[in-house]
């Protein structure tokens, strides 16, 4: 244990541009619900995958060998600036670019300095990821909302994440007690144009599991996909799996079309009715 490195990294990742950043141990992480989720039912969840097609047949995460810990980053993404968050013609967000960039030189700075192995995380689990909302409670950022994101005291749940991992064994910086929900009237869910978390998808006797998709079971990813269908049909692009890998992507190819042409809004809704934070 080398708690004096947890700190120094945290503040190195907040110099860089992070909002917060934090570790969470990957003994704990591997056991955490969505990883156990992917375990039980694999990505078809409430009918649908991920992202259709993503990676045909995949069912399990390969932690590389010698991991101990992992480093989550988090990025506003305040109401004023919805930019950050719009899929553009790469198949890239500018906020996603931003967290590709800290993460780099992060994880360069971390193994000249720190002389520790990193990692760097893929966006999707198919392709080498790992869930970052439940880092990012292991690491201690917040909690998972009834929207069924990551809600933060700072910032609610207006954030977006990246992680890697690490060949170390840092000190945690979480879980944390922080729970706005209990005493909200959900404007979260009330806010949603699909319905997404109007009944139990998931329930804890079907799934023997207490930590469920916005938090009781009713959240329908079904529901919410119909949403962002409709999103990517309103922006005139046209996606497909190898579109949406423009999240992984170190250089960044046009695809024939210009940076300025054309965007992906993505519904926030149930993320900008939620008051915590502003
Ligand atoms: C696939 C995906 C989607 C799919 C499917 C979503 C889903 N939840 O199944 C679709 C396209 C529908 C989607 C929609 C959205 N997404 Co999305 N998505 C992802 C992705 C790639 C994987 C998520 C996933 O499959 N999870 C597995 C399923 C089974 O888990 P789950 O539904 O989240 O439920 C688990 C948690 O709730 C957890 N949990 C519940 N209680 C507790 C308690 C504790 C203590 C812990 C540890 C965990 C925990 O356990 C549940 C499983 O049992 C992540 C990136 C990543 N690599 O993690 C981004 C991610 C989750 N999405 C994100 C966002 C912002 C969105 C959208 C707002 C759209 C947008 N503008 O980008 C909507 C919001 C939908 C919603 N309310 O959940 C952000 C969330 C940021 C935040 N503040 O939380 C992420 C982290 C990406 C990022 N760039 O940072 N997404
Ligand atoms: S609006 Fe925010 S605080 Fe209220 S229930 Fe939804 S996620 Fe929780
Ligand atoms: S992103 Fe939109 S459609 Fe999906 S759950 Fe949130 S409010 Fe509903």
């Amino acid at each position: 244990m080398a708690p004096d490195r947890s700190a120094q990294i945290i503040d190195t990742a907040k110099e860089m541009g992070a909002a917060i950043a934090g570790i969470a141990s990957v003994e704990l992480l591997k056991k955490s619900p969505s990883h156990d989720m992917l375990g039980r039912f694999g990505t078809k969840i409430d009918g649908v995958h991920s992202f259709e097609g993503m990676v045909e047949g995949f069912n399990e995460i390969k932690w590389p060998a010698r991991v101990k810990s992992a480093l989550v980053i988090a990025v506003s993404h305040p109401e004023d600036k919805p930019e950050l968050d719009w899929t553009n013609a790469s198949g890239d967000t500018p906020g996603n670019r931003i967290l590709q960039r800290i993460n780099r030189e992060l994880a360069a700075w971390i193994e000249e300095t720190l002389s520790i192995k990193t990692h760097k995380m893929a966006y999707w689990v198919e392709k080498g990821g790992i869930y970052l909302k439940d880092t990012a409670v292991l690491a201690g950022f917040g909690c998972i909302g009834r929207n069924n994101l990551l809600i933060t005291p700072g910032l609610g749940p207006r954030v977006r994440l990246r992680a890697m991992l690490l060949e170390d064994e840092l000190t945690p910086t979480g879980p944390t007690t922080f729970d706005p929900c209990d005493s909200c009237k959900e404007f979260c869910r009330k806010a949603c144009p699909q319905n997404a978390f109007d009944r139990v998808v998931l329930s804890s006797a079907e799934t023997g599991m207490y930590a469920l998709p916005g938090r009781d079971g009713c959240f329908s990813r079904a529901k919410c996909s119909i949403q962002m269908d409709k999103d990517v049909k309103d922006s005139d692009m046209a996606v497909g799996k190898e579109f949406l890998s423009g999240l992984d992507q170190l250089a960044v190819e046009t695809r024939g079309l210009s940076q300025t042409e054309g965007r992906i809004k993505w519904c926030r809704r149930c993320e900008l009715a939620c008051p915590v934070g502003n």
